[in-house]
């Protein structure tokens, strides 16, 4: 199976770091593709018409995305470890998934804006919107994080790569201000060898 990857996208990162974290990475060829959502690029479409990363190829052809089901399809065929729970907890998982996956979408909503936007087309309360989004993203994982330690699961595997494209990206929002328990608690999954085979650079 073939991934159609960006280095830089958060997104693809949270599948290799369950890869890695299952053990699949080695079955995963890597095909770097150009996502730009002003471009179409002919080697993504193709097989996803939405143009975006992450998408997995099969060996069939069929193609998988977005990042939340390539997650599950690679966890379903984990041999080892698995990192959707059952029960209960798998509501929890997934809530703290999309949390963080929602905050991903604030800021590249952000840096799409401040990319690749015109400057005299950008839009000050519509940049002010996603920040506040992300603040309140970051807040409520915070307040999740200065509770019980939470397990390796989707939803821990999704906070980090979240937390790390902010350090990536979006330095000068100074995520870690006022907020210990997240801050600690990445400092300390930023160390997993699927983080640190997955750190993100142009
Ligand atoms: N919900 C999707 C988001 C994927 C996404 O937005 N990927 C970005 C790269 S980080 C992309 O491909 N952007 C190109 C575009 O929007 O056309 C997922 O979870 O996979």
């Amino acid at each position: 199976m073939k991934l159609l990857y960006a280095r830089t996208s958060p997104y693809v990162r949270k599948v290799l770091v369950l890869a890695h974290e299952t053990g699949q990475a080695e079955a995963i060829e890597i095909g770097p593709v150009a996502a730009v959502p002003t471009e179409r690029n002919p080697d993504t479409v193709g097989h996803n018409p939405l143009g975006k990363v992450p998408t997995l190829v099969l060996d069939d052809g069929t193609a998988l995305f977005d990042s939340r089901v390539i997650c599950e399809y690679l966890d379903a065929r984990s041999a080892g470890p698995r990192l959707f729970p059952d029960g209960e907890a798998r509501w929890d998982a997934l809530a703290r998934q999309a949390l963080a996956d929602g905050l991903l979408d604030a800021a590249l909503l952000l840096r799409y804006e401040r990319v690749l936007r015109p400057a005299t087309a950008r839009w000050d309360a519509w940049e002010a919107g996603q920040v506040a989004k992300i603040a309140g993203a970051l807040d409520r994982i915070e307040a999740t994080l200065a509770g019980p330690a939470s397990a390796l699961d989707i939803g821990a595997v999704a906070t980090a790569c979240a937390l790390g494209y902010l350090d990536f990206r979006f330095p000068d929002l100074g995520w870690r201000t006022g907020r210990p328990a997240a801050a600690a608690w990445y400092e300390a999954f930023g160390r997993r060898p699927s983080m640190q085979r997955t750190t993100p650079e142009d």
